[in-house]
């Protein structure tokens, strides 16, 4: 081996130990702010949250590895003072590495659309078509407010949305005049609602509580929709069945 490969084959060593050291102290501060997760209100909020943590984990490792590179690199073949000759040799491009990393992306983005892609979306849409008996209510936006319906129950017009916990509920959304979105934090996902269309979100609750013991569990509308958006929210009280129960027959006629 000739000194400059020597030299890059040290580089290169180096560049490990920096990406590990790197490594570890990057992704004990993902894995110290992920336990910090607000609230993981549903089934689908989990499968989210997994995904979401899993991207995460991935990206801090890529990200480490690129700049960790950069940096290193900066210290590591920056000119020296006393070093008054010219560069003679200046590669741009390695071509194993271009193809080694080219390679990688396309591995990497491969394997990301089936997890969490298509395995999270499987699951989704598996509790969807297994809801053999799901709670309708139906979702009213308008600018700038929400109201809720249980059809089966004979309850109309209520201006809080009550569910109990472990059933999945479907929401039909519709609204009254420009586009909306329904969304409440603790429950992970959300869905536009769009004017002349009726759409449908499903969504298990697991975690019993109110808007007023943790705001996470508010119906909150989160597309634009004019000056009173940020103010368009309604209280939501999750309860247990037999609690779901009383509240229907103390409200429908
Ligand atoms: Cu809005």
């Amino acid at each position: 081996m000739s000194a400059k490969s020597e030299n890059l084959m040290k580089a290169f060593w180096e560049l490990v130990v920096v990406w590990v050291i790197g490594l570890v102290i990057a992704e004990w501060l993902v894995h110290v702010g992920i336990d910090h997760w607000p609230l993981i209100g549903s089934v689908q909020a989990q499968i989210t949250a997994d995904a979401t943590t899993y991207l995460v984990w991935q990206a801090v490792a890529i990200y480490v590895l690129v700049g960790g590179t950069i940096v290193y690199s900066a210290f590591r073949f920056r000119a020296r003072d006393n070093d008054n000759t010219p560069p003679t040799y200046q590669k741009r491009y390695w071509a194993p590495f271009v193809v080694f990393w080219l390679g990688m992306s396309i591995a990497i983005n491969l394997a990301n659309t089936i997890y969490p892609g298509m395995v999270g979306l499987e699951q989704l849409w598996a509790i969807q078509l297994n809801a053999k008996h799901p709670l309708v209510v139906d979702v009213t936006a308008q600018q700038w407010k929400w109201t809720f319906s249980y059809p089966k129950q004979g309850i109309t017009d209520v201006s809080q949305l009550v569910v109990p916990v472990g059933r999945t509920v479907e929401f039909v959304l519709r609204t009254k005049d420009v586009m909306h979105d329904f969304w409440v934090p603790a429950w992970g996902i959300k869905k536009d609602v769009i004017p002349n269309e009726i759409r449908h979100l499903y969504i298990t609750p697991t975690v019993l509580g109110s808007t007023k013991t943790n705001p996470m569990i508010r119906v909150q509308c989160s597309l634009i929709c004019g000056n009173g958006h940020p103010m368009m929210r309604a209280p939501v009280q999750v309860l247990t069945k037999a609690a779901f129960k009383t509240w229907v027959s103390n409200n429908s006629f």
